[in-house]
């Protein structure tokens, strides 16, 4: 396997309205990234994903972009981010951005000039189709934010298709017009030294032609749009050509955010020269959805999260790299979705941080998740922001639940649960802002805070500081990135254990649960390089693990 810049490295996402406030406007910005910059330098990060920061109206917090040459005037501007992207560099971190083109906003104007023109060029960029007669969508598809994906096309006589919110109409890729404006956009923001691209909802730019409609799953009578994904065929071609024609020529990492529908084209998108340099594994979040809605869901058990993680590393093995997570910006704080709420302790989070962090491939790390934030007490559905939320709310009401069960069962979900403002201090509003913050902080920042912990060397954030710094050890490193992985122990109820095999042989293990485990090791043991408890009880090849307790061990090859 070619050696690439970015294999070793642990990245870290950042939501920017969230972040860092510098302006006292309660709303996080680029200044204020560029404040904490050596907070995440001394965390020992590398890559910096910042989450999109472009104008935009913000009905889907800014995954609705206006204009792709510029960023937003609430974030700063395009100095600073240029700003951004030098300072970052001085510290040896680079910056990715989002690439948000399975849809623009509708105030962008390429959509405007559609309006005028349903028949002309930028008419040509979206999927236009003229009304039925009886006015129904012309597809019975669901928005992933709930209602039809149809709407009408203002002023004329034709509907516009919008996979997620009706400000955010989808981009027809099979137009290659619009894609060559979506590549001289990537290389425009690639030749500012951008280390590369998370790649938003990527998989969602190939329809499956002609546009049909398919067996209602709802009393609604519309369906999934994952109906249509899982016939639509022909997306690489897309993507080979995007990263030939831009992510190749800059030696660009690329993340893409991609449910894959065929796990067996999964190759396609990681292997040396595919489509992306990295996927992100999603196994864990995916588990215990259902199509009724969030209020169906089904908890993940230590169990299930154990075998996600080795399915997900199974599929891809060293073909390359997975990028893994137990949070982002779309999903519940990890700690509160991984862990028994009754079992949440410095100890256990430790343990999940051990669990996902030594797994093959990169570990992205989402902001406040290395101090342990956890999910958000909102008290009522008029606290919530996010437009997902409040549509699987209603889904949840119409489904038959009390007000008091429906918020209950999708505040478990909810994405505001990540958004709320980065814990800085024990101080006012966290020290996020000396404004009021968009989104109320969590109570609990008197005892999770980044000051309360940056000295401490017990704490989370030491914690994560370690494990950053082991994969980047000159004896350990090579086999941590590029080492083999192999499940051990996998019948065992609440007990997580693999090898990672490469010039040494480690053995990553963790008892999640409160109850000791014993296990008897298959060769000597030589060396104790993580433990997230004081101690480590062995007798010759036996080992007993305290409740939550996890370790790295270096065993005889
Ligand atoms: O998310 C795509 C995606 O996974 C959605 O289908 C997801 O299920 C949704 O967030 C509902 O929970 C990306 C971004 O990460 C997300 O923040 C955006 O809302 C979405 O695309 C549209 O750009
Ligand atoms: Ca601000």
């Amino acid at each position: 396997m070619t050696k690439k810049w970015w294999h070793g490295k642990t990245a870290y996402q950042i939501y920017p309205k969230s972040f860092y406030d510098s302006n006292g406007d309660g709303i996080g910005d680029i200044p204020g990234i560029i404040e904490k910059l050596d907070y995440l330098h001394d965390l020992g990060v590398d890559i910096l994903w910042i989450s999109p920061c472009y104008p935009s109206p913000l009905a889907d917090q800014g995954y609705d972009i206006s204009d792709y040459y510029n960023i937003d005037p609430r974030f700063g501007t395009l100095a600073d981010m240029e700003r951004l992207i030098a300072e970052a560099g001085k510290r040896d971190m680079v910056i990715l951005l989002d690439l948000v083109v399975n849809h623009c906003s509708d105030e962008h104007e390429w959509f405007q000039k559609a309006c005028e023109d349903p028949e002309g060029e930028y008419g040509g960029f979206f999927y236009l189709r003229k009304k039925n007669g009886d006015g129904t969508p012309y597809t019975n598809w669901r928005s992933y934010f709930g209602g039809s994906a149809w709407d009408e096309l203002p002023g004329t006589d034709y509907q516009y298709l919008h996979s997620f919110h009706k400000k955010q109409p989808d981009l027809n890729w099979e137009n290659p017009r619009l894609r060559e404006e979506v590549y001289k956009n990537i290389n425009w923001w690639l030749e500012k030294g951008l280390g590369g691209f998370r790649i938003d909802a990527i998989i969602n730019i190939k329809k499956a032609l002609p546009l049909r409609s398919y067996e209602p799953d709802r009393e609604d009578g519309l369906c999934s749009i994952s109906a249509m994904l899982k016939e639509a065929r022909g997306v690489g071609t897309f993507l080979q050509e995007m990263q030939e024609k831009t992510f190749r020529r800059h030696d660009a990492f690329s993340v893409g955010e991609v449910f894959v529908e065929r796990q067996e084209e999964i190759p396609d998108f990681v292997r040396e020269g595919g489509y992306f340099s990295s996927i992100f594994d999603f196994s864990g979040t995916l588990f215990g959805k259902s199509d009724k809605g969030w209020y169906d869901y089904t908890e993940i058990t230590p169990d299930d999260y154990k075998k996600c993680c080795f399915e997900a590393q199974d599929r891809v093995a060293d073909v390359g790299f997975l990028s893994n997570i137990i949070e982002n910006h779309d999903e519940p704080r990890g700690v509160s979705r991984y862990l028994p709420a009754q079992d949440l302790c410095l100890e256990s989070k430790k343990l999940l941080a051990v669990m996902y962090f030594m797994l093959r491939g990169l570990p992205f790390i989402y902001q406040g998740q290395e101090l342990g934030m956890e999910n958000m007490p909102f008290a009522s559905i008029d606290e919530i922001d996010d437009v997902s939320t409040l549509d699987e709310y209603q889904v949840a009401l119409r489904a038959g639940l009390s007000e008091e069960e429906a918020l209950r069962s999708v505040l478990r979900l909810s994405r505001d649960n990540a958004r709320t403002p980065m814990q800085w201090d024990d101080g006012e509003n966290a020290g996020f802002t000396t404004g009021k913050p968009w989104l109320r902080v969590n109570p609990n920042h008197t005892a999770i805070n980044a000051a309360a912990q940056r000295n401490d060397p017990d704490s989370l954030w030491s914690f994560y500081k370690e494990l950053i710094a082991l994969r980047k050890d000159p004896v350990y490193g090579e086999t941590i990135v590029y080492g083999s992985l192999e499940p051990v122990w996998e019948e065992r109820h609440n007990l997580m254990a693999y090898y990672r095999r490469g010039e040494r042989l480690l053995l990553v293990i963790g008892n999640f649960q409160k109850q000791e485990q014993s296990v008897t090791l298959s060769s000597d043991y030589k060396k104790t390089l993580i433990n997230n408890e004081k101690g480590l009880e062995r007798k010759g090849r036996g080992l007993v693990l305290k409740g939550y307790q996890a370790l790295v061990l270096e065993l005889e090859a």
